[in-house]
C-alpha cells in the first residue's frame, strides 16, 4: 500500500503545539516547503544544463516567532541527529552539531535584511536521507520564515532566494549542490513539472494534469555513505573535462566533441561525460514527449537515464536497480518508466505508470523487493506547490 502523506495543516498543527509546550507562548510567523522528485535529468544542473523536477506533497513546516534575547531556540520534531533542541546566538552563525541545524543557520547568514533572533519549531513529512531533498526544503522553508521578519531586501526576487538556499548549502553543510532542489522548492507549482534551464535559472511549467497517469515515489530505505565523497568528486570531473574541451560548462559540449577528445581522457572521465551529454539531450526530450502525452517515449527516456547513471556515472546501487527492474518487469500492466532520482547511493525511485496500476506494481515490488532483505516504502505523488508562507 502507498503510504499516506500528512497534510501540511496537521504539521502546522504539531509544531504549533511543540512549541507552546517548549516556550510557553503561540507562534506567530509560519512557513513551509516541499521536497522534491526529479523526473529526469540527474546530475545535470551543475553542468548547466536541464532538470525536470516536480515539487513533493511533502513538506517541510517552520513556525516561530521573533525574540529580543539574542539567542535562537530551535527545535526539530523529526528524526535527526541529536540533540533535537539546540541554542546558537543571532549575532554569531557558524556551522557544527546538530547537522540538521546548520540548514537553518546556513541561511540565516545568508539572509540580506537585518534578522532578529528567533525561536521555532521544525517539523516534516520529506523522508529524510532519502534522496528526495529534505535539506533543500528546510533552507527553503526556513527563508520564508525569516522573510516575515525583515530577512529580505525590497527588490527580492525567487532567484535571489534560491540561490542564498544553495550557498547555504555550499557554506553550512558542504555539500557543492546544484541550484535544482532549492529551484523546484521555491518554484513549483501544482499539477506541473518543471523544466529547469540551469544556465538562464528559468523553468518552463509543463502540465501533468491527466488523471490516468501518476507518479510513484519509492523509497529504498538504504543511504550508503558514498554521497558525501562522491558528488564533489563527479563535479570535479565534469569541471575538468570542460575544461579539456575548452567550454564554459558541458552544456556546450556535444557527442561529436566527447569522440573528438576520447584519446586525451582516460576511460572513466569519457563514461562520465557521455553520462551529462545524453542526460541534458534526454531530459530536453522528455520535457517535449511529457507535454505530448507521449508517456510511453518519456519512460523509455527514464530507463536510458537511470541505466545512464547505473553504467556511466555509477551513482546508481544494487538496491535502486532492483526498484527499478521489479517496476520495470510490469510494463505490460501500465508501467511506462522508472529510474533513480537524485544524487544517488542510495534514497528513491520514480516511476511513471497508470493510475490502475498502482496497487498491483506496489504489491509486485514490495514482495520482491523484500525477499532480498529490504522494505521500501511507497508514495504517490502529486505534483504540488512551491514553499508558501502559513498564516497562523
Ligand atoms: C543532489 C543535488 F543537490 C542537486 O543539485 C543535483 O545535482 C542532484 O543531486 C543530482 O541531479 O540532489
Amino acid at each position: 500500500m502507498s503510504t499516506t502523506i500528512r497534510s501540511a495543516e496537521d504539521l502546522v498543527k504539531d509544531a504549533c503545539a511543540a512549541f507552546e509546550k517548549r516556550f510557553g507562548e503561540k507562534p506567530s510567523v509560519a512557513a513551509k516547503a516541499p521536497g522534491r522528485v526529479n523526473l529526469i535529468g540527474e546530475h545535470t544542473d551543475y553542468n548547466a544544463g536541464f532538470v525536470f523536477p516536480m515539487a513533493l506533497p511533502m513538506v517541510t513546516v517552520i513556525v516561530g516567532r521573533p525574540t529580543a534575547s539574542g539567542t535562537c531556540r530551535v527545535e526539530t520534531l523529526a528524526a535527526a541527529d541529536d540533540p533535537l533542541y539546540t541554542e546558537f546566538p543571532s549575532k554569531k552563525l557558524e556551522p557544527g552539531k546538530p547537522k540538521w541545524c546548520n540548514y537553518v543557520k546556513g541561511v540565516a547568514a545568508q539572509m540580506p535584511g537585518n534578522i532578529p533572533s528567533f525561536d521555532a519549531v521544525v517539523t516534516t513529512s520529506v523522508p529524510l536521507g532519502g534522496g528526495v531533498s529534505s535539506s533543500a526544503s528546510l533552507e527553503v522553508a526556513t527563508h520564508t520564515f525569516l522573510e516575515q521578519m525583515g530577512g529580505a531586501g525590497e527588490n527580492d526576487t525567487e532567484v535571489d532566494k534560491i540561490l542564498r538556499c544553495q550557498k547555504a548549502e555550499h557554506e553550512f553543510a558542504g555539500m557543492p549542490c546544484g541550484i535544482m532542489d532549492q529551484f523546484i522548492s521555491v518554484k513549483g507549482k501544482a499539477g506541473h513539472a518543471v523544466l529547469i534551464d540551469c544556465r538562464s535559472q528559468e523553468g518552463r511549467l509543463v502540465p501533468m494534469s491527466d488523471p490516468s497517469v501518476v507518479v510513484l515515489v519509492t523509497n529504498s530505505n538504504v543511504k550508503h555513505e558514498l554521497t558525501g565523497s562522491e558528488y564533489p568528486t563527479r563535479r570535479r570531473q565534469c569541471e575538468e573535462a570542460a575544461k579539456l574541451f575548452g567550454k564554459e560548462s558541458l552544456r556546450d559540449a556535444s557527442e561529436a566533441d566527447l569522440e573528438a577528445k576520447k584519446s586525451e581522457m582516460n576511460e572513466e572521465m569519457f563514461r562520465r561525460v557521455r553520462h551529462v551529454i545524453t542526460e541534458i539531450k534526454r531530459t530536453d526530450e522528455a520535457a517535449t514527449a511529457l507535454e505530448n502525452g507521449d508517456y510511453k517515449t518519456f519512460g523509455n527516456l527514464m530507463v536510458a537515464s537511470h541505466n545512464s547513471l547505473r553504467d556511466d556515472y555509477e551513482v546508481s546501487c544494487k538496491e535502486l536497480d532492483q526498484l527499478v527492474e521489479f517496476a520495470m518487469e510490469l510494463q505490460s500492466e501500465g508501467v511506462f518508466g522508472s529510474r533513480m532520482t537524485g544524487g544517488g547511493f542510495g534514497g528513491c525511485t520514480v516511476t511513471l505508470l497508470k493510475a490502475s496500476a498502482v496497487d498491483k506494481v506496489i504489491e509486485h515490488v514490495a514482495a520482491k523487493y523484500s525477499a532480498s532483505g529490504n522494505k521500501a516504502t511507497f508514495f504517490v505523488c502529486p505534483p504540488s506547490d512551491g514553499a508558501t508562507k502559513v498564516r497562523l
